[in-house]
């Protein structure tokens, strides 16, 4: 039998307003699939996302939802994790969101280890807003607000995330759409602040400005360009130059945040 996403869509909300071709519905599809296969009650769980293309899944979705203001998914998940450490709180939103406005309570929810888990879904772009470069954008690569090319150095968002001490750093692409399912699952089976990198074509923003082509084009550059995670570590810098590690990068397990606040005031 097919797979039934109904009871998890607001149906009332769709049809969605992303583009054809863009990588964000195979994400949704992923972390859908991943969330049922918790068990958890829709009850159970949180999302709270930004503003911005990525942003607008949660509105699609029929769990607790909170879409809030530009880069502070993290802010209100985190409020809502230590309100209610029972639930399962998941917060979302693009590069732009989490690593430029978002960026401090990025590195600081990373820092703090709270059980949340983040998905960023990576574009290289300020989709929503019509293709200004963030701070993922390729060097040289063309935005609007880069015409000749982008002169600033990129973040690489698993990296800084494993640099602020997060305890389960991951990275895939909508290419990979079934072992992002599984990569999904275990980042929200982790304990602590968990990151996930989704690599997603935007044919709109950026594809069409850096002459991607089309966007089966565009999921198969990040085919081609995909490394697994092991492989990677055997591979020079030259090697790795214009490719990108997939699967688990990091995994290490420390105190979780709200349980370590409740022992240090004596709640617990
Ligand atoms: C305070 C504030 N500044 C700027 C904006 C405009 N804005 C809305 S979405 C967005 C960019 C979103 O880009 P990204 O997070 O990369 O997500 P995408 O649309 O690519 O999924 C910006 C700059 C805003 N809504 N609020
Ligand atoms: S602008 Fe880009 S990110 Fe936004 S919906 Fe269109 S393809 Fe997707």
């Amino acid at each position: 039998m097919a797979y039934d996403y109904s009871k998890y869509l607001r149906s009332g909300k769709i049809p969605h307003i992303w583009c054809p071709g863009c990588g964000y519905g195979i994400i949704m599809k992923s972390l859908i699939r991943a969330i049922d296969a918790t068990g958890l009650d829709k009850d159970e769980i949180v999302l709270t996302s930004g503003i911005g293309c990525a942003s607008r899944l949660p509105g699609y979705m029929d769990f607790n939802t909170l879409h809030t203001t530009h880069g502070r998914s993290l802010a209100f998940a985190t409020g809502v994790k230590v309100a209610n450490p029972k639930l399962k709180v998941i917060a979302l939103g693009g590069d732009g969101d989490m690593t430029a406005i978002g960026g401090n309570h990025f590195i600081h929810a990373c820092r703090r280890n709270i059980d949340i888990t983040c998905f960023v879904f990576n574009n290289y772009i300020y989709g929503m807003t019509g293709g200004q470069y963030s701070p993922t954008t390729p060097k040289n690569a063309k935005a609007t607000t880069a015409p000749y090319g982008n002169a600033d150095n990129q973040f690489d968002i698993a990296q800084l995330a494993i640099g602020a001490g997060a305890t389960f750093v991951a990275r895939t692409t909508t290419y990979h759409a079934v072992p992002m399912e599984k990569l999904i699952k275990q980042a929200l089976d982790h304990k602590g602040f968990s990151v996930v990198e989704i690599m997603a074509g935007c044919p709109t923003g950026y594809g069409r400005k850096n002459k991607q082509g089309s966007p089966a084009n565009m999921i198969l550059w990040q085919k081609e360009n995909a490394v697994p995670a092991n492989k990677a570590k055997e591979m020079s810098e030259e090697e790795m130059a214009g490719k990108f590690a997939i699967g688990v990068l990091h995994e290490v397990h420390k105190p979780e945040y709200v349980e370590a606040y409740d022992a240090q005031v004596g709640l617990k």
